[in-house]
């Protein structure tokens, strides 16, 4: 939708993203009413002279004498008021929806339950070894009106499912769904529900990029679309083949999985997606394999901290759903020595019974955090502590020199921290103490 003078916009959300429409719609001319279900939003000084905030409850009288709404991803559009205001013809729209009609250069995105960072910052970077102007971000924390740039050769951005949500006009080079497993269930009706919100990233999508591992990850209808495939365990457009596990893209070998830069399994499946992406986006394959070698993974994802008496300790403070947890886990069974396991927080929802045959093979399991008795309550032998300095001080005294701990909360921090990246800082200082 590009901006029209005569239609009057709000801004529902002053986070970051919010911030950034208001900034976006007054270089277009055009002053929106900025509204904040929270009394005091933190980012309320930054909000330029002039703008008016109302702050608190959403009246929805109010709003309804508006003709487009731009809401944050951290508020529901399915809830009231948005509801009521859609069904009388008011426009509900995201920041990525004003974003897809302001822009020229090709757009690639990213989104799934887990890996969305790695794959963005991956990409990013093979674009910018290959010389290629391009500006990145969504999810990632740069909000997208940030980027619009007439110099920028690629866009690459990371959507949540809550982005995608409002989003409904955004054409893409190439876009992917890595991974679908369950996460937001405080936001979602069930997985499908939440799986439909991200399969909205095909809606307009040149090469839909799909991972043949994870069938939820395909799009609804397939007519008329351009699938690519990616996977670990079949021959199929991007995957891992010969007798040293090695990068295929169809018969040509890459990169050998051993000289990747990342660890894990699930970063073949990554560096594969972002191969992928890649050749869409007319990245070189040179530029995309030197990234590949020296991309070493981004901090708080199975971040090494120390070795201490013998004992690693990891961060891997963004996981913050199952997925990502046994991500970890499944990476780590192929290793010597044992793991013990420290999760808890905000399960946002999430039924850990999943969890629980993984919990069975640790060595032990240390549970905190509002959700620590529910994680507790699908494997009795956890012990649970009032928090990370507890659960740190128990497994330094527990664990065994070869063995493990890994911090992999299975669920987000807000219940205790700013963010994963204040706990696994936490956690990190605590370690480092020891
Ligand atoms: N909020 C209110 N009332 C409001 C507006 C917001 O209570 O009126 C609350 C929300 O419920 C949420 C917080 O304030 O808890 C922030 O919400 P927001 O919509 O203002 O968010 P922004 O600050 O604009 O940040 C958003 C993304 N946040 C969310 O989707 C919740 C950021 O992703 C993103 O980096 C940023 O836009 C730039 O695009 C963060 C995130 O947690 C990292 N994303 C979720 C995730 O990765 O799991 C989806
Ligand atoms: P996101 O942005 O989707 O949260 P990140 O790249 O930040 O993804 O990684 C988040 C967590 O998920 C980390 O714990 C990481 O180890 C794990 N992870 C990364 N890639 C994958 C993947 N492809 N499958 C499962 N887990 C993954």
């Amino acid at each position: 939708m590009a901006i029209d003078k005569t239609q009057k916009y709000g801004v529902i959300g002053l986070g970051r993203s919010g911030l950034a429409t208001v900034s976006y719609l007054c270089a277009h001319g055009v002053t929106p009413y900025v509204f904040d279900t929270r009394q005091c939003p933190p980012l309320k000084e930054q909000l330029s002279d002039g703008v008016s905030l109302e702050c608190g409850p959403l009246d929805a009288s109010k709003l309804a004498m508006l003709d487009v709404l731009i809401v944050g991803p951290g508020l529901c559009i399915r809830k009231e008021p948005f509801i009521s205001l859609r069904t009388q013809g008011i426009s509900v729209i995201g920041d990525v929806e004003l974003f897809s009609h302001e822009v020229d250069a090709p757009v690639v995105a990213i989104t799934g339950s887990n890996g969305k960072t790695t794959v963005t910052s991956l990409l990013g970077e093979m674009a910018r070894r290959d010389r290629i102007h391009v500006a990145v971000g969504g999810n990632i924390g740069t909000p997208v009106l940030e980027l619009p740039d007439h110099q920028v050769q690629l866009y690459v951005l990371e959507l949540s499912s809550f982005q995608l949500e409002t989003t409904s006009s955004l054409k893409l080079r190439a876009g992917t769904v890595l991974n679908v497993s369950a996460d937001h269930m405080n936001r979602y009706r069930d997985l499908e529900d939440y799986r439909n919100a991200k399969l909205r990233i095909f809606e307009h999508c040149d090469h839909c990029i799909v991972n043949a591992d994870d069938p939820l990850t395909r799009p609804l209808s397939a007519s008329g679309k351009e699938l690519w495939h990616f996977s670990l365990s079949q021959n199929t457009e991007y995957w891992v083949g010969g007798d040293e596990p090695t990068l295929m893209c169809g018969d040509t070998p890459l990169i050998a999985c051993h000289d990747l830069g990342m660890s894990g399994q699930h970063n073949w499946a990554n560096a594969l997606a972002a191969l992928a992406l890649g050749d869409a986006a007319g990245i070189s394959r040179e530029a995309m394999v030197a990234t590949l070698k020296g991309f070493k993974g981004l901090a708080h994802r199975c971040e090494l901290i120390k070795v201490h008496k013998g004992i690693h300790w990891i961060n891997d403070s963004k996981a913050t759903n199952i997925g990502a947890t046994i991500a970890a886990l499944k990476g780590f069974a192929h290793e010597s020595g044992e793991t013990w396991l420290i999760a808890g927080g905000d399960g946002k929802g999430a039924d850990f019974s999943e969890l629980a045959p993984w919990l069975d093979k640790m060595a032990g399991v240390v549970v905190f955090g509002m959700d620590g008795k529910n994680i507790k309550s699908v494997h009795h032998q956890a012990i649970q502590v009032a928090d990370l300095n507890e659960a740190v001080l128990c497994l330094s005294e527990q664990a065994k020199p070869g063995d493990r701990v890994l911090l992999s909360p299975a669920c987000a921090s807000l219940d205790m921290y700013s963010g994963f990246e204040q706990r696994g800082d936490h956690f990190r200082q605590l370690v480092e103490a020891l």
